[in-house]
């Protein structure tokens, strides 16, 4: 198998800004297509709002794969989250994730598990917090198990979370969650923020690394900012043998079209100096 690159899209428009496009998807997935992505990953709200049948009918039209849902949008726009104080919204959340998982069965796709953990809520201990963490990915990932759909946990930098900064409390989670259904996305710009050596924490999650989001260290287009890409996709195509898709997930800055373009550049021109890298 060839390493992937895809970017992300917003089925629904959101306030989450690091995303290259939101809404018009048949305008978007074309664009994205033309560009030369493999892949878009579809940051969906809830599944209940979707055309599946017209987004399909897009993607075949294009001849794009979907990698992977992200869901963070239940959280950001309706505060659903795995932590909430009150059970009938952890519930919610669960069973919005499951609905998730549905929809990623059709597209052979993954389930992103991001902000919807939430944050430790006021006046509770993060040891409870982490309890129904943990709860919440057990039943989750028996669900997906029986779809035989994986998900992906990413840390998330401490400004947006405070559970789940770094990839090394990721892999203890995954231990006490016990499902191979359940890895982990590392993404750059959040390990930019949190890792002592973001090359080291890529090796160490080794295996456990179903996902990838590259944003530059400005979250801007790969080639914005300081982040070293050639040592990054290095160590997870050569080191790890990595087999899952690179997603570029950034700010739409100057302009989508600029951010999708010249992303796709400079990631195609590292996977193009190695010849052990291919994608498409
Ligand atoms: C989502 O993939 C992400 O990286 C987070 O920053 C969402 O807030
Ligand atoms: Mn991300």
């Amino acid at each position: 198998m060839v390493l992937k690159l895809s970017t992300v899209l917003s089925i629904q428009d959101a306030q989450f800004d690091a995303v290259v496009y939101k809404g018009n998807i048949d305008e978007n997935i074309a664009q994205i297509a033309e560009i030369g992505y493999d892949g878009v990953e579809l940051a969906v709200r809830d599944p209940r709002l979707l055309d599946v049948g017209a987004l399909e009918r897009s993607l075949h039209k294009h001849n794009l794969a979907v990698p992977a849902l992200g869901t963070g949008q239940a959280y950001g726009e309706e505060n659903l989250s795995f932590t909430a104080v009150d059970s009938d919204v952890r519930a919610r959340a669960i069973a919005r994730i499951k609905s998730h998982i549905k929809l990623a069965k059709r597209f052979d796709a993954l389930v992103i598990l991001g902000l919807i953990r939430g944050v430790t809520p006021p006046g509770v201990g993060k040891v409870q917090a982490m309890r129904w963490l943990v709860h919440a990915l057990r039943e989750c990932s028996e669900y997906a198990a029986k779809e035989g759909v994986r998900l992906a946990l990413e840390p998330i930098n401490r400004y947006e979370t405070d559970l789940i900064n770094m990839i090394e409390e990721g892999l203890l989670l995954l231990e006490q969650v016990g499902s191979r259904y359940l890895g982990l996305l590392p993404d750059t710009f959040h390990m930019n923020i949190e890792e002592p050596s973001i090359e080291r924490s890529i090796r160490r999650a080794g295996a456990a690394i179903f996902h990838f989001h590259v944003a530059d260290s400005n979250r801007r287009y790969p080639g914005a900012g300081h982040l070293d890409f050639d040592g990054i996709l290095r160590i997870l195509k050569e080191e790890l043998n990595y087999q899952g898709w690179i997603s570029a997930e950034t700010l739409p800055y100057p302009d989508p079209r600029t951010a999708a373009e010249q992303g796709f550049a400079r990631l195609r021109a590292v996977l193009a100096a190695d010849p052990s890298f291919h994608s498409g």
